[in-house]
């Protein structure tokens, strides 16, 4: 049912009904959780939760702002407070043109002049608008409404100005005339004496809503008994959340600690559900490209770095520090940023100086005569689930290791394609030859690895593998199985990665290649440490 219709049932329903004050989209959430039917965005509790005063300080599109928030964190119709209409009978119906837009379903505007001031300050004080003026901003407000269930409440303020029934009765009587569908009677008075003598005497001609912040202490059944439809309890939360604030503020002002005030406040998990952040992580599983639940890592550490010269006397290159931080543990750091953390590392010299919290070790104890797929193939049995297989020694910013994470298909790799800018490594370079350069018009077209050799004759690579592999768990299959069949091989203990993806490309397996520029080193020698140094 429409909101609109919502609203109108509660007025017509024939027993009392209640609205609960609301004044932001959380507030009104709780409201509507409450159990309550309806809310009503009050005047008072929307400019001082803005910080501002009653007086029409807040513009009335930064009501409609609120009000837009309210409506859309809740499924119950909303009664806006529209004071007098911010303006003439032009600025009232465009007022509710927006309103209808914005999914409120009734308006409520009192009789008094722009900008108003909140009845309960020197409401005497306060003029009245012309009753016929008044009359035609709500024949205005109807005639602009497209919704018919759109409800237009006319408020009547001549008892909190000090006048009697006989003006309430005549104003009334052309408000009602003008097509209002409820009258709002306010009082000021600690009794209900005025409600109950205006509603005697107007002998329910139309629904009547009242407002018993001052004669807060009536019971509910003389209401039910003078025929009153709705009562609005105006302002208590908007109350209650600055006690609790002001409390909440004393206490941690004064304690300096959190500690005791913590289980006096709501969880912020009962914050994110009021968010219903449940949903969101229920969409990005739907719309998001989906990663493993665990992603494992293979980091190959077990060469020396001979060229790194007294740095790696006793210890291996992984653990040469730059800018006071181990390489492996600058690795281990950026796999668990992106939730890699499963993580093995395979040692080899100076195995007793590589450490890392919370990874794995194996050891290849024949780092001296063997090369790089003897070490991987240390770990092969880490190679199951969605794996990152890294070289040891390469630093690279994080969105080159999640943008590859991102990949679905089953091998990928990160390749440079500004190898060229890189210092020639005399044959030890991993270069490649891709089915597509890199290109900077960046196309849905993927581009796939053809060949892999550490020197090309005859043709230019199109970039250089940094060392940083990913595998989904049914590429870590393939990984294994083809290691499984060149450990077989008699000249296994010297090859290399290349060796691997060349067998793999023969064998028709597609190798995703993504193509970066840059923002990655490999550290082999002391000119390499001194550019990590400025990485
Ligand atoms: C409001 O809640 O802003 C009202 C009701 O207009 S009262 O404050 O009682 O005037
Ligand atoms: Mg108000």
């Amino acid at each position: 049912m429409t909101k609109t219709k919502q609203f109108r049932e509660l007025l017509q329903s024939g027993q009392v009904e209640f609205l609960m004050e609301a004044h932001n989209g959380l507030s009104a959430k709780i409201v509507q959780e409450t159990g309550f039917k309806g809310i009503w965005a009050s005047g008072l509790s929307i400019s001082a939760a803005l910080g501002v005063r009653d007086n029409n300080e807040a513009s009335w599109t930064q009501v409609l702002e609120v009000c837009e928030f309210m409506s859309d964190a809740t499924d119950i119709p909303i009664l806006l407070d529209g004071d007098t209409g911010y303006g003439n009978f032009n600025n009232m119906r465009r007022l509710v043109h927006k309103l209808e837009q914005r999914g409120v379903a009734a308006v409520c505007i009192e009789d008094k002049l722009f900008p108003k001031t909140n009845s309960f300050i020197k409401g005497e004080a306060q003029p009245l608008a012309d009753m016929d003026e008044f009359a035609g901003k709500i024949k205005a407000a109807k005639d602009g409404q497209t919704d018919s269930d759109f409800s237009v409440i006319a408020r009547l303020e001549a008892f909190i100005a000090g006048w009697g029934l006989d003006e309430m009765l005549r104003r009334a009587e052309a408000y009602h005339d003008a097509g209002a569908d409820a009258l709002l009677i306010h009082s000021k008075k600690s009794t209900p004496d005025q409600i109950l003598a205006f509603a005697e005497a107007w002998k329910n001609r139309c629904p009547l809503v009242i407002v018993p912040t001052m004669y807060y202490s009536t019971p509910v059944e003389i209401f039910e008994a003078a025929g009153i439809s709705m009562v609005i309890w105006a302002n208590h939360n908007v109350r209650s959340a600055i006690q609790a604030m002001q409390e909440t503020c004393r206490r941690i002002y004064q304690e300096r600690s959190l500690t005791n005030i913590e289980d006096e406040v709501v969880s912020v998990n009962e914050v994110f559900r009021l968010q219903n952040a449940a949903e969101l992580a229920d969409a990005e599983g739907r719309y998001l490209p989906q990663r493993a639940d665990a992603t494992n890592a293979i980091v190959l550490a077990a060469t020396r770095g001979d060229e790194l010269r007294e740095l790696t006397i006793e210890k291996p290159k992984t653990m040469v520090e730059v800018h006071g931080r181990a390489i492996l543990h600058r690795l281990v750091s950026q796999f668990r940023k992106e939730q890699v953390k499963n993580i093995t590392v395979v040692r080899g010299f100076g195995k007793e100086h590589v450490s890392a919290p919370d990874v794995r070790f194996v050891d290849n104890d024949s780092y001296d005569s063997t090369g790089e797929l003897f070490t991987l193939n240390t770990a092969r049995d880490q190679l199951a689930g969605e794996t990152i297989v890294s070289f040891g020694d390469i630093l690279f910013r994080r969105y080159i290791l999640s943008s590859l994470l991102d990949i679905q298909d089953d091998l990928a790799i990160a390749v440079d394609g500004a190898w060229t800018e890189r210092p020639n490594r005399l044959g030890f370079q991993d270069l490649v030859e891709t089915s597509a350069s890199h290109s900077l018009d960046y196309t849905t077209e993927k581009v796939w690895l053809t060949k892999m050799a550490p020197a090309f004759e005859g043709s230019e690579p199109n970039g250089e593998w940094i060392g940083l592999l990913k595998a989904t768990a049914a590429g870590s299959k393939i990984l294994a199985a083809a290691l499984e069949e060149l450990s077989l091989r008699d000249d296994f203990d010297s090859l290399h990665f290349y060796h691997l993806f060349n067998h793999l490309i023969a064998k028709g397996q597609k190798i995703r290649v993504l193509f970066i520029s840059g923002h990655w080193l490999d550290v082999d020698n002391l000119d390499d440490l001194a550019k990590a140094q400025a990485f």
